[in-house]
């Protein structure tokens, strides 16, 4: 079997790198270790940036987004008895984020990518990489596939980024003293826009992903587990944290499903090594509260698709040479940006009277000074893509 470019992972990066790889004529094939179904269901990111649904209509891919997707023009930051709205459509005219599920963007790549006869295989096992210096193919499941390169896509636990030789990546990383509770729940959001919520008892953020679904997370220690959080103490908790203003009562539901989320920031540099580039989570993971893990591996695909269109089109190895520099620029601004919004909004050592006066102070800033508030919100609604 032989394909232009092998990619490892269908997640959004890999499907999305298939789909306008196609649109350039150029032959992919993905391989996924889930199942469809497992891939479809996997509940994760709900923001997305101007650029990225942008990205999702100009590919034809947007359809069902822009039919379902929730505009949101603003975001409320609560802390200390009162919300405060950061208004993108005053800070940053033109620009506002939409809120349309993970696993409907990979429903809807993967359809596309069904519908016009791609080969995207799941199931498939044993994924490994050979020949990153020159040939490069991919072996699965007793099958070889010969590829001019690969793309490893799949994800911060995946086959890709470990195959690099030591010594080459350099790594950047940071660990958080506390994880995330997700929960999804049948019940319409009581609040238009998303609540970042900082408390004396932690961080809570109200999120949503329809009209009668809503999307809550929780800070919790790190080592939590989901049977220590019956549905009783979610609620009681979300509530105890979002219920800080006065005149805000929060709807509960039935929970439709409970995950936990460790809290990481890393980076390898460089994202490439020989014939194999790294996409996505592979490369690099933001701690969620800047919304931005699924944004930034959109912004990878997008580089990579310029990089590998020239040189499949006119012989161009200079694009593909500097890609990870390309990338990486997006990717350092991001990772700032979540792990300053990370440590505005979660408590840490309870000792830490210091860092609490730090976050109240900043909290203030940025909820009074137009400056200040700009920074957050052209950050979080994505700045614009690099030419
Ligand atoms: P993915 O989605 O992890 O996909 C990688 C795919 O590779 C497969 N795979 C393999 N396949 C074959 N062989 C192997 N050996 C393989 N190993 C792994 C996996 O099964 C999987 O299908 O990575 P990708 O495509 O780079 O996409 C990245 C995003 O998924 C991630 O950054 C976001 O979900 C992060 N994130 C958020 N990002 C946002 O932009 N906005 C958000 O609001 C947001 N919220 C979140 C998030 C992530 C969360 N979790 C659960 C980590 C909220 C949460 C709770
Ligand atoms: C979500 O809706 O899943 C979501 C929203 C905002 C974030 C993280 C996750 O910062």
């Amino acid at each position: 079997m032989r394909t232009q470019v092998g990619i490892i992972g269908a997640g959004p990066a890999g499907l999305l790198l298939s789909h306008l790889l196609h649109l350039r004529g150029i032959s992919s094939v993905v391989l996924e270790k889930r199942s469809r179904d497992h891939v479809e269901r996997r509940v994760r990111a709900g923001v997305l940036e101007q650029g990225t649904v942008d990205t999702l209509i100009e590919a034809g891919v947007g359809e069902r987004m822009s039919r379902e997707g929730l505009p949101h023009h603003g975001i409320e930051l609560r802390y200390g008895g009162a919300g405060h709205r950061i208004a993108f459509e005053k800070l940053v005219p033109g620009r506002s984020i939409t809120v349309y599920g993970q696993q409907e963007v990979v429903k809807d790549l993967i359809a596309a990518r069904l519908s016009a006869g791609g080969d995207v295989r799941f199931e498939v096992e044993d994924v490994a990489v050979h020949g990153l210096e020159s040939e490069p193919w991919l072996t699965f499941g007793g099958e070889r596939l010969d590829c001019d390169v690969i793309a490893g896509c799949d994800g911060f636990h995946g086959v890709s980024r470990p195959a690099i030789p030591e010594g080459v990546l350099e790594v950047f990383e940071r660990e958080y003293p506390f994880a995330w509770l997700g929960i999804l729940a049948r019940v319409p959001p009581s609040s238009e826009e998303l609540i970042y919520t900082r408390t004396e008892r932690g961080f809570a953020l109200h999120s949503m992903r329809s009209p009668t679904v809503s999307r809550f997370y929780l800070q919790v220690p790190a080592d939590a587990r989901v049977e220590q959080w019956p549905d009783e103490r979610i609620w009681a908790e979300l509530k105890a944290r979002l219920e800080s203003v006065p005149g805000f009562t929060l709807a509960t539901g039935e929970i439709m499903e409970k995950g936990v989320t460790p809290m990481r920031s890393f980076v390898a540099e460089p994202m490439q090594y020989g014939r194999l580039y790294l996409a996505g989570d592979a490369a690099h993971i933001v701690p969620p509260t800047g919304a931005k893990g699924l944004n930034l591996a959109v912004a990878d695909v997008r580089v990579l698709t310029e990089a590998l269109a020239a040189y499949f089109e006119r012989g161009s190895t200079d694009l593909l040479d500097g890609y990870s520099a390309a990338c990486l620029k997006r990717v350092w601004r991001a990772q700032h940006f979540s792990w300053w919004m990370t440590t505005l909004l979660h408590t840490f050592e309870e000792d830490d009277a210091y860092g609490r006066r730090l976050q109240l102070s900043y909290l203030d800033y940025v909820t009074s000074s137009q400056t200040a508030a700009t920074t957050l919100a052209e950050n979080y609604v994505g700045l614009p893509w690099a030419p």
